[in-house]
This record gives C-alpha cells, sequence and structure tokens, in this order.
C-alpha cells in the first residue's frame, strides 16, 4: 500500500471557507470536500466547518451517524493528519472550534428542553401577559446563534433575473417608513407532547403549551423593500412565486410571494422587539415576521432574500415542517405534502387557580363575576392562522360535557389583521368543576380544534391542536 500522506493541522487550517479548495477532519483522517459542497444536502452550513473537524458539528447534525454519509466522505479521503499534531490520536481539544461560542445567557425561567442548540418555552408567566417579556419569549434554534453585528449586517435581494440589491440596516433605518406590528409566533411543535400523551408517540421536541409567544415587532416593511430592490410589487410576472429567506447560520425557508406583498401582510424585516434590539436568540440584528404563518417561516438573522419560481430548498421547507396522515410514519414521500404556512385555529388552558371567599384579594375578584363561593379560574391563549380573528372560545368544566363561553380580553394589537393571541378567561363555582377543564376555539371563519388526538395524529406530531385538557383536583 502506498504510503499515505501526513497532512499537518495547520494547513487543514488553511483549507476554509475563503480557500479554493476546502477540507475538513474526521478523526484522524483529512478530506478535500469541495466538490461535495454544492450538492450538500444541508447546503452551506457545512462551511461552517471547513478547515477543520465536522467532528462536533456531526454530532448536533445527527443525521451524519451512519455508514452511507460516511461512505461518501470516505470518497474525498486525502490523508492522515500528522501524528505529531494529534494528542491521544485526537484533535486536542483547543482545536476544535466550538459552534456554540456565541450563545448568549438566557433567563433561568425559561422551561429548557435542549440547550445546544437552545430550544427552550415561555413559562406559564410569559404565557399569562398579552405581549411576552423578550427574555422569556420562547426560543426555537435548530443550530448555534451566528456572530452577528448591527454596523456589519447587510441583507441581499436577489431578484428574478439574477440582479442583486444589498442593504445595511443604516439603509433599511434611514430610507424605509419603519411599521410596528403586534403578532404572535408559534411553532409547529407547539403542544407536541398532548399529541404523545394523549395519542402514541412522536418525532420531535416534545413542547407544552409554551411553543408560543407574542411581541410588538418593529421594522420596515418587506414589501418596501422589495419595491425599492425593482421588484414590481403589484404586476408581478407569474412566475414569481415565492420569496425565499436565508439566515446567517445556514437556517432558510420561504413564504408565498402574495404574504410577501401584501399591502395587509404586515410582512416585516424585524429588527426590534418590545422597542428594543431583537435580542441574539431572536434574530439581531434583523429577522424576517410573517405574522398569521407558522413561525418557521420568520427566518431570523436574515441576510438573503431571493424572489423566485421555487420555494427554499432547505429541509426545514422541504421535509421538516409538513403534515401526513395518521397512518403515515417513518420516512414518507415528502413531496406530497405542502409546506405548512398559515396555522389551524388553537388555543390551550395555561393556568387553573382556585379562589376563595376566605381571601380578601380572590373575594374581589368572585365579584366581579357575581360570584360569592369557592370558585376556580381558568385561564388561557387562543389564536388562529392568516390574521383569522377568534369570535368564541368554549369552556368546559366536565369534560366537554357541558360547554360555557369564556370571556375574551379585549387587548389591542398593532397590524392590518389579527395576528395575535385572543386571550380568554372564566370563572366557575368549584361545585360545577369535575376532574377535567376542557378548552377550544372558533376562529371568524368558523373554523374549530379537533375533539380527539388520534384522528388528527401525525408521527412528527405538527398542529396539535386538538381540545386541550388540564387536570383538576380541588383543593382538601
Ligand atoms: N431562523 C433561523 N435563522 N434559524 C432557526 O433555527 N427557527 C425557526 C424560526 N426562524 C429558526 C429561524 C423556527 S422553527 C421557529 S419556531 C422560530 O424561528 C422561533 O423563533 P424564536 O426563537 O424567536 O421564538
Ligand atoms: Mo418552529
Amino acid at each position: 500500500t502506498p504510503e499515505r500522506r501526513k497532512i499537518r493541522l495547520a494547513e487543514v487550517q488553511k483549507h476554509g471557507r475563503d480557500a479554493e479548495t476546502k477540507w475538513v477532519t474526521r478523526g484522524a483522517r483529512v478530506y478535500d470536500i469541495t466538490d461535495w459542497i454544492p450538492g450538500h444536502p444541508g447546503g452551506e452550513v457545512i462551511l461552517r466547518a471547513v478547515g477543520g473537524p465536522v467532528d462536533q458539528y456531526w454530532s448536533i447534525f445527527t443525521v451524519h451517524m451512519k455508514q452511507e454519509v460516511y461512505d461518501i466522505l470516505e470518497s474525498y479521503y486525502i490523508g492522515d493528519i500528522d501524528p505529531g499534531d494529534l494528542v491521544d490520536g485526537q484533535v486536542p481539544v483547543e482545536d476544535l472550534h466550538d459552534p456554540f461560542e456565541n450563545d448568549p445567557r438566557r433567563d433561568k425561567r425559561l422551561h429548557v428542553h435542549t440547550s445546544r442548540p437552545c430550544n427552550a418555552e415561555t413559562p406559564t408567566e410569559g404565557l399569562g401577559a398579552f405581549v411576552t417579556p423578550n427574555d422569556i419569549f420562547y426560543v426555537r434554534n435548530h443550530m448555534w446563534v451566528p456572530s452577528t453585528s448591527e454596523s456589519d449586517h447587510k441583507i441581499v435581494v436577489e431578484l428574478p433575473n439574477g440582479e442583486e440589491k444589498e442593504y445595511s440596516l443604516k439603509d433599511l433605518k434611514d430610507n424605509f417608513e419603519s411599521t410596528t406590528v403586534t403578532a404572535t409566533l408559534q411553532c409547529s411543535g407547539n403542544r407536541r407532547k398532548n399529541m404523545t400523551q394523549e395519542s402514541r408517540s412522536t418525532k420531535g421536541l416534545q413542547w407544552n403549551v409554551g411553543g408560543i409567544s407574542t411581541s410588538e415587532w418593529t421594522g420596515v416593511r418587506l414589501r418596501d423593500v422589495l419595491a425599492d430592490a425593482g421588484f414590481p410589487v403589484d404586476e408581478y410576472p407569474d412566475e414569481v412565486r415565492h420569496a425565499q429567506f436565508m439566515g446567517a447560520e445556514a437556517y432558510g425557508a420561504s413564504i408565498p410571494i402574495d404574504k410577501a406583498v401584501d399591502r395587509r401582510g404586515d410582512v416585516l424585516l424585524a429588527y426590534e422587539m418590545n422597542g428594543k434590539p431583537l435580542p441574539p436568540d431572536h434574530g439581531y440584528p434583523l429577522r424576517v415576521l410573517v405574522p398569521g404563518t407558522v413561525a418557521a417561516r420568520s427566518v431570523k438573522w436574515v441576510n438573503r432574500i431571493i424572489l423566485s419560481e421555487d420555494e427554499s430548498s432547505s429541509q426545514w421547507q422541504q421535509r421538516d415542517y409538513k403534515c401526513f396522515g395518521p397512518n403515515v410514519g417513518g420516512n414518507p414521500d415528502w413531496g406530497t405534502a405542502p409546506a405548512i404556512q398559515e396555522m389551524p385555529v388553537q388555543s390551550a388552558i395555561t393556568s387553573l387557580r382556585d379562589l376563595s371567599p376566605h381571601s380578601q384579594a380572590d373575594r374581589k375578584y368572585l365579584r366581579l363575576y357575581g360570584l360569592e363561593e369557592d370558585s376556580v379560574a381558568v385561564e388561557g391563549y387562543s389564536f388562529s392562522g392568516g390574521g383569522r380573528r377568534i369570535v368564541r372560545v368554549d369552556v368546559s368544566a366536565d369534560n366537554g360535557r357541558t360547554w360555557h363561553q369564556a370571556e375574551l380580553l379585549s387587548d389591542k394589537g398593532k397590524g392590518a389583521k389579527a395576528w395575535a393571541w385572543t386571550r380568554w378567561r372564566w370563572v366557575v363555582p368549584r361545585q360545577q368543576a369535575g376532574r377535567w377543564f376542557v378548552v377550544k376555539a372558533v376562529d371568524e371563519a368558523y373554523n374549530t380544534q379537533p375533539s380527539d388526538y388520534d384522528s388528527n395524529y401525525n408521527f412528527r406530531g405538527h398542529l396539535t391542536s386538538s381540545w386541550h385538557r388540564v387536570g383538576y383536583r380541588p383543593p382538601d
């Protein structure tokens, strides 16, 4: 066998993202993956690893940990790391790049599902407010928080004819009118845990009712920026069908062009949340905000917009965020289902509280509802996709045998449509309280929620919107 080529780590480092040929190492082996990059299914994210080891990335993106991927990599093998550069046969720790080095510290009140990447729910206290405080707004990161700055950040608009126009954040702030919109973002996996518990196992983060939050977003209208870039926003050719968005860390997604340029669609390039610069986890310094649409399309750290005949080619557009029938599992024919955009009507109970006339504070509260006896206060949110208003919330204290209408709180949001959730409240004498409280909402199109979970089951647990049920035990 021919002598294997010995390669110094310093030489590997020269083959990073700006080099003509791009190398990675895995274990003690070196690969020239230049020719693999254009066809890499995960897209350009792999550029983050070039010039060093892929090992720590592949342990995040576990789809790589299988023989067929190792085999592809092997076909690009060019040599071994010089043993003099290894410690115990491994690349020394100080030469490993921590993908999460830029991630911020997070509020302890968030309910963390995973920390690297960060996925964390809004706690109950945040779900009770109309506008969620920034530091307890739920976080859904597929990867790390990229290193960005307001002064360097640029966004490129690529028109259908390939022409490009670039804007700095200052360009956006100086040259366009700013707008504020109150909008709820909801992950399509919100309440997935309820589906798992009431039907059967689902694949994905097991969010309870806190994969949803509301903010006042300030930014410029995407419509205005596209018009400025030279796109005829009122009379565009039929072939232009999608606006694709790319995030600085390699996430990507798209929305239909009609939504992107709709005068009443309120799609923003947002730079503020509740009057403060976007926090790092929520897209600092710039994100797309697509009100009324599944949050997966509100791309954070956005740096490129592409107007195209096609949807985004990302896995989050082509595969992950899609729903199939209850019978479909494992590895479906992804192309047969549309990407989730607008979401169905949703509601959840976020708090159940006993009220007693013996407590002074409770007594005042009970009086507002004409009650003088031990009671239960039930609160929660309701929300629908596409800016459809919530018109009614039905609540039951006996597992859905009898129903009442909850009081809808009249919070006023900004924007052309009902982009924000509607909070609701119900106070019921404890005498009427059975073992299960249930809620369901109705939107302005008279859409309502399915009663059971089996009929709505899908193996990824997306769009869980069956009646939310919470157990009740009276105090002794
Ligand atoms: N944008 C980027 N660049 N990277 C991401 O991982 N996650 C998406 C969306 N935009 C994501 C992204 C998903 S699935 C959701 S639910 C929302 O961001 C979450 O937004 P938040 O973290 O501000 O709550
Ligand atoms: Mo999401």
